[in-house]
């Protein structure tokens, strides 16, 4: 029989609406959803590799356990009895931080890994946390943390209304967003110039953004809070600087101020390759537009002065009188925002940052984990002795992986919860494979926290799952309970548990923001069902749109949600200050120390490398685990070194020769692929290839190897404050290699 099935595409940040045809339990084809009122249709063609990944014969379906011989399937009761016995061992021998646990990016995809995963770290009691967030947004994080008060409170450009969007190291027509939930961004940036808006890209390759874009500007790597603290100069110099709805929530803009005037353009313009008057030029511009945002993602993240740059990104919103305002950018009001919805009055706590350190390095930890930078370290140290990835491949995504390569291998025990046996999970002892995500029911919990509207879309499973395969949120709580001593409980008894004390943080003795609201009323109410449901229920029915267990007619909860299959809109942003603001004194701080201490840092540098480094993204990857899906890798080869004409010309380069590129680190040999653009001095690959390794089962990748940028990146050069890697603007040598 032929259906229809709707869900959300959960293979990147956009959250697009698919519809899915079905013949029984046969993918027929994937489609945009029209009705979804946030995507309107809009999918990109990694969507296809729904239905790819699905059919894909090297998607693992059963437990692997590797041999003297290499791997064999064993059964499930098996793997987790030895996976366990294993970690307690390792713990019992050495300590609970001899495990080391890295969570990587499709966690924030998957609403099982968001919910369990935390319930398997808390079991396992380890200090050694590592995630893709230290390779990723983690200076946004710090950054907003110390001036909002919580990590995820990252204003979202209003890409909808605004007059004039400033993007810094970020390529929204090929990633779709980042830090800023928003399927169709080519249909958002085109509405955005047809209304009379304005688009300005700072990016060291004229990217397919900068294409569309009114205007777009090189910038030296490493150096945009540089630039946009000359901006901020400017707004001072010029008295244009005002703080709008932010006027009375400040402190530290003396401080600020005081900054600022050590950064005139005409001091920086050198060093950023923007000259003085064009920098002068974007701070009126930004200052006199109606309304304006300004935006940063990875390549301001990952790179030497991450919290700088995300920090002063945001010091343009607010000095420009366009923080939290319509067409400025906005934080959002999520409809499931998990302790997110403290009592009326009640106030923040902040963010506590550097509670502990690395064993080898000291570098700190943020948010409750420490930069995956210092894991090889902590291995080769010999204080970790095991690893658990969950939905990671940092063999392809963390730096110096040529070193960290070596550590896993000298690993006493490692088990991973991930569909591939790939460059990291042939290091593993065990190996559980979650179902597909179709066969999976999905929520965004992460990424509607930074949307440009308030949206709220649950998906059941599209397919069913094999009764004999474990849904992701029971792999995972199967091993936390018997982490914890309780191996014979039964899973819904166990969750029970779990929900129980969910319950107690959301609701706690005095209803939260709900009068008369209990926990045992919020129990009864969520049922029976196990799993991650009824805790998605609880978000949503606790939430600020919520039922409130009846006490709001109209509110959410996930009755609602399942009658609107292809999604619920909330709205555009709306202004949310000061209310929203989780710091101890509810004011944003303008200069917290950590980041003030590093202003030094950035003064100092002078970025004078000859040639440096610095990544890109595809259309049809996602980071390092799709290239196994044939129509995602059909095509030419894509893993090439960018480089432009004159540094090929000085260099002796070819187009589509062979050439060496070597750094502190390490040496890789791409084909070159001469573009001018690229700024002069600097290069670019990939990231997520070089599917080489002997022992991975991905026959269609090791077709499409590539090679793997990140024996290149340095795990020594690092943002100071975050500790994040500084994966773009890394020092290289490049030559001929024939
Ligand atoms: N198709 C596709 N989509 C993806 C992904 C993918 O791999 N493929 N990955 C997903 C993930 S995990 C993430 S985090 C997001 C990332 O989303 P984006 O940040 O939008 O992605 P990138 O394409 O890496 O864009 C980074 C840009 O920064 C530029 N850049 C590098 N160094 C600097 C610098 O020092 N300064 C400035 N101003 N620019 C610099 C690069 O040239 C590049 O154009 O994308 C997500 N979406
Ligand atoms: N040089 C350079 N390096 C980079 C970047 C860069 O721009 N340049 N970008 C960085 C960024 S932003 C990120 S986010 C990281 C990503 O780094 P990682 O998260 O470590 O890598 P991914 O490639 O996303 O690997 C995802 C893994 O999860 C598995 N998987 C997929 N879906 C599921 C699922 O639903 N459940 C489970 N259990 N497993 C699943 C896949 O098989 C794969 O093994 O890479 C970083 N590395
Ligand atoms: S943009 Fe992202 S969410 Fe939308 S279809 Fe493509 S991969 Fe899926
Ligand atoms: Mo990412």
């Amino acid at each position: 029989m032929i259906t229809t099935a709707y869900r959300s595409c959960t293979l990147c940040e956009a959250t697009c609406g698919v519809a899915v045809e079905l013949d029984d339990d046969r993918v027929r084809s994937i489609r945009g959803d029209h009705e979804d009122p946030f995507s309107r249709g809009f999918i990109c063609p990694k969507a296809y590799g729904l239905k790819a990944l699905e059919e894909d014969p090297d998607r693992l379906q059963r437990p692997l356990r590797r041999t003297a011989g290499g791997f064999s399937e064993i059964g499930w009761d098996e793997a987790f009895d030895e996976a366990i016995d294993r970690l307690l061992e390792v713990r019992e021998r050495h300590g609970s931080d001899a495990v080391a646990t890295y969570l990587g990016n499709p966690v924030a995809h998957s609403l099982h890994a968001m919910l369990y995963g935390p319930v398997l770290q808390k079991a396992l009691g380890t200090k050694q946390r590592y995630s893709a967030s230290s390779i990723d947004q983690l200076p946004k994080m710090v950054s907003s943390g110390l001036m909002f008060g919580g990590g995820l409170l990252v204003p979202v450009p209003d890409v909808d209304r605004t007059d004039h969007l400033l993007v810094l190291g970020a390529n929204p027509l090929v990633s779709n967003g980042s830090l800023m939930t928003a399927p169709d961004m080519p249909g958002r940036l085109r509405a955005l110039r047809e209304r009379g808006g304005k688009l300005v890209v700072i990016d060291p390759r004229r990217s397919e953004t900068a294409r569309v874009a009114d205007e777009h500007h090189f910038i030296r790597p490493g150096t945009d809070a540089l630039l946009l603290l000359s901006m901020v100069h400017v707004l001072f110099e010029e008295g244009l600087e005002r703080l709008g709805r932010a006027e009375g929530l400040v402190r530290g803009l003396d401080a600020v101020q005081a900054i600022a005037e050590r950064f005139a353009p005409e001091a920086v313009a050198e060093r950023t390759g923007i000259d003085a008057p064009t920098i002068r030029r974007l701070a009126r511009e930004h200052a006199a537009a109606a309304s304006a945002a300004c935006y940063g993602r990875i390549g301001t993240t990952c790179q030497e002065f991450g919290t700088l740059s995300s920090w002063a990104v945001d010091l343009v919103n607010i000095l420009t009188g366009n923080l939290d305002r319509p067409g400025g950018a906005l934080f959002t009001k999520p409809a499931a925002n998990r302790g997110g919805n403290p009592s009326p009055g009640k106030r923040g706590r902040g963010v506590k940052l550097g509670r502990w350190t690395s064993r080898v390095r000291g570098l700190p930890e943020m948010f409750g984990e420490l930069p995956v930078a210092a894991l090889a370290d902590e291995i080769e140290g010999g204080g970790v002795r095991a690893l658990l990835t969950i939905a990671g491949n940092p063999l392809l995504s963390a730096p110096n992986v040529g070193r960290l390569d070596g550590a896993l291998a000298g690993l006493d025990f490692t088990l991973s919860v991930d569909f591939y046996l790939n460059e990291t999970t042939r290091h593993a002892h065990l190996i559980l494979p979650p179902p597909s995500p179709l066969r999976r029911d999905t929520y965004d919990l992460a990424l509607y926290q930074l949307a440009v509207q308030n949206v709220a879309k649950y998906s059941l499973a599209t397919l069913p799952r094999p009764a004999d395969h474990p849904d992701e949120w029971e792999i995972l709580l199967t091993l936390a309970k018997g982490l914890m001593g309780m191996r014979e409980m039964d899973l819904a008894t166990a969750d029970n548990f779990v929900l129980a004390t969910l319950v107690q943080g959301e609701v706690g003795d005095d209803g939260g923001r709900w009068t008369g609201l209990d926990a045992s009323e919020a129990l009864a109410a969520l049922g029976t069902q196990p799993g991650p449901s009824r805790m998605l229920d609880l978000f949503l029915r606790t939430g600020s749109w919520g039922d409130g267990f009846g006490r709001r007619d109209g509110g959410l909860s996930l009755e609602r949600l399942r009658d609107n299959p292809h999604g619920l809109a909330l709205g555009p942003l709306e202004p949310s200050l000061p209310a929203v603001l989780r710091t101890p004194d509810g004011l944003i701080d303008l200069a917290p120390g950590l980041v003030v201490r590093d202003v030094e840092r950035l003064e100092a540098a002078r970025f004078e490398s000859d040639v440096v480094l610095i990544g890109r993204r595809q259309l049809r990857s996602n980071n390092s685990w799709m290239h196994n899906l044939v129509p995602l890798v059909k095509g030419p080869e894509r893993c090439t070194l960018l480089v432009g004409p004159a540094d090929a010309a000085r260099l002796g380069l070819e187009d589509a020769a062979p050439a060496r590129v070597t750094s502190r680190v390490g040496s890789v040999v791409a084909k070159v692929c001469v573009s001018d653009e690229m700024m002069p001095g600097v290069v670019s690959l990939p990231h997520g290839w070089g599917h080489d390794r002997a022992g991975i089962r991905l026959g269609v990748a090791r077709e499409h190897a590539g090679v793997n940028v990140n024996q290149l990146s340095d795990d020594a050069l690092l943002d100071q404050p975050s500790a994040n890697a500084a994966l773009n603007g890394v020092p290289v040598r490049v030559e001929r290699a024939d």
